[in-house]
């Protein structure tokens, strides 16, 4: 805790320099991210291992990437979490609030509750991925290298032998968000590492007359590699002004914006995790950002499991079940507009 106080003020002093909008702090470090290579024959099983090839010791409790692929050539069937992400972090939510298990918030079809969540868009050819948890103690943070998570699919009939598909990693894209996400909230702000991108993953289609097995998996890649190196995120300087203003409601806060940054990102999902777990008491404005599902509890914003439940779908872009987040139906945007909130934002 020491170290990371020391290093808080000393990126305090560097967010002034350099006039950072926002609480958003930039933490020290670089999270490397490498996708393994594998090849594979038309018709044939794949499974490309995702790495973190370098994580902070102080860890991270949010995360969220995309993996972009071309439907049209491969399919992916399962996701498994890695090894890194088994810190304990699942099973002491659930113990400290066991409706974590009992009310669904999982997006993957899991009914159980777990810090890992995806969502595989077949049709858009891609995968989001997000892992985050509320726990404030940082033992229970990923802060290991190694798998974080398994990618199982087939390369279809109508690839071809001698190509090669990626499985690039991306940010997930909405509206206010560019970038691929390591970070934490600690004090209540956010600090967000860069991520790096050294190697996507990839299929190689082969003629398996000619070769049959999975060669390299990034895990047995050593330092040599050098090429193709990607900085894919800088901290920080994303600014949005996403205040939504729509004849229909009104003006609207900030939906999902927890931390308070204007930015909607893991690191608010982990604040309202916090938030659900009692480790925080999050202000008036917080709660209003946060009430994504909208209703009210004695009149006050009430953030709950409904509401984690639709931001996670949120996050890993299930739209299906929703138009937005914050009022929706026709009787959450009554609730709305007749609400103490609706009529400070609209006088
Ligand atoms: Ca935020
Ligand atoms: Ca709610």
């Amino acid at each position: 805790m020491k170290a990371k106080k020391l290093i808080s003020s000393i990126l305090a002093i560097a967010v002034i320099a350099t006039s950072m909008s926002h609480n958003v702090f930039a933490a020290t470090g670089d999270v490397v991210l490498e996708g393994a290579q594998v090849q594979s024959k038309i018709g044939g099983d794949f499974s490309v291992n995702f790495n973190l090839t370098s994580v902070p010791s102080t860890g991270f409790s949010g995360s969220e990437f995309a993996i972009k692929y071309d439907p049209t050539k491969i399919t992916i069937e399962s996701v498994t979490a890695g090894s890194i992400t088994n810190t304990g972090a699942t099973e002491a939510e659930v113990d400290m609030s066991p409706t974590f298990n009992e009310e669904r918030v999982m997006v993957n079809g899991n009914s159980l509750y777990n810090c890992f969540d995806y969502n595989i868009m077949a049709n858009d050819g891609l995968l989001a991925v997000i892992w985050c948890t509320g726990l404030e103690d940082s033992k229970y943070w990923i802060n290991d290298s190694g798998v974080f998570f398994t990618v199982k699919g087939k390369v279809s009939a109508n690839a071809k032998v001698g190509e090669k598909y990626d499985l690039e990693i991306v940010p997930i894209n909405r509206n206010t968000n560019e970038q691929i996400i390591f970070g934490y909230v600690e004090n209540e702000k956010d600090s967000l590492y860069t991520a790096k991108v050294t190697q996507n993953g990839q299929v190689e289609v082969i003629d398996d007359s000619v070769v049959t097995t999975v060669t390299t998996t990034a895990s047995e890649t050593t330092t040599t590699t050098t090429s193709e190196t990607t900085t894919t995120t800088t901290s920080g300087t994303t600014t949005s002004s996403t205040t939504t203003v729509s004849s229909e409601t009104g003006k609207e806060p900030v939906w999902g914006d927890m931390t308070l940054d204007g930015i909607v990102r893991t690191n608010d999902i982990v604040y309202m995790t916090q938030y659900l777990l009692g480790d925080l008491d999050a202000s008036e404005q917080s709660l209003l950002n946060g009430n994504v599902k909208y209703d009210l509890k004695d009149g006050k914003n009430n953030v709950d499991m409904n509401d984690l439940s639709k931001f996670k779908q949120y996050f890993l872009k299930v739209f299906d079940n929703f138009k937005k987040l914050g009022p929706d139906t026709e009787a959450e945007v009554a609730l709305w507009k007749s609400s103490s909130d609706y009529k400070k934002l609209n006088p």
